[in-house]
C-alpha cells in the first residue's frame, strides 16, 4: 500500500496486475501540448510496460482540461467497451479566477462520470502554481503524472474485474 509518494513515476512492477486484455481510453487535453504530450508518453509507455496491447488503446484529444469529462463520456458512450478511462491535462494558476472554475469543473465533472457509469476514469490532471512545477511532474524531477494515472488505471480494471466479472 502507498502512504507516502516521492515520485509520481515509483511503481514496483510486481504489485501491479498484468494489463493483458484490457481496453484503455486516454483523453488528453491541447491546453499546455509540452506538458501533456509528456504525461500522454509517460502514460501510453507504462500501459504497453505491464501488457496492455497497442491495438486495446485508444486516444483522443479534446481542447482544454474543461473539456476532459465529456470527452471521457463519449469514449464511455462508445460501442467499445473500455475498461478504464486516463484523462491527462493541465491547469496552471493564472492572474484569474479560471484555474479554480477549471479545476473544480473537471474534478467534479470526472468524479460524477465514474460514479453515474461505474468504471474507472482517473484524474490524470496536474494542478500546478507555475511553469516549473508542471514541468517536474510531467517527466521532470517529481516524476510523470501519467505513469501513476496508467498504473491507477490497470489497478482499478483489475480490481473490477476482479469483483464484477
Ligand atoms: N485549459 C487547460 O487545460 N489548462 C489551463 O491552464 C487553461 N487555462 C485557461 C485560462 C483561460 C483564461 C481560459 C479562457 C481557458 C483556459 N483553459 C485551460 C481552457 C479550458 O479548459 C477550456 O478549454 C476553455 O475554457 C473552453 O473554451
Amino acid at each position: 500500500m502507498e502512504t507516502k509518494k516521492t515520485n509520481l513515476s515509483d511503481y514496483n512492477p510486481d504489485s501491479i496486475p498484468s494489463g493483458k486484455g484490457m481496453k484503455i481510453g486516454i483523453v488528453t487535453a491541447e491546453w499546455n501540448p509540452q506538458i501533456t504530450n509528456a504525461l500522454f508518453k509517460g502514460a501510453y509507455d507504462t500501459l504497453i510496460a505491464n501488457n496492455v496491447a497497442e491495438s486495446d488503446i485508444t486516444m483522443i484529444h479534446v481542447p482544454g482540461s474543461f473539456e476532459l469529462p465529456t470527452g471521457a463520456a463519449t469514449l464511455l458512450n462508445s460501442t467499445t467497451e473500455y475498461d478504464a478511462v486516463i484523462c491527462l491535462g493541465c491547469v496552471i494558476q493564472g492572474e484569474t479566477r479560471h484555474f479554480d472554475f477549471i479545476c473544480n469543473a473537471v474534478s467534479n465533472g470526472l468524479t460524477n462520470l465514474s460514479l453515474q457509469d461505474g468504471r474507472p476514469v482517473i484524474f490524470g490532471v496536474l494542478t500546478t502554481n507555475n511553469m516549473q512545477q508542471a514541468i517536474d511532474r510531467s517527466g521532470g524531477k517529481h516524476g510523470n503524472k501519467g505513469v501513476e494515472a496508467a498504473v491507477t488505471a490497470i489497478k482499478m480494471a483489475a480490481m473490477q474485474k476482479a469483483i464484477l466479472r
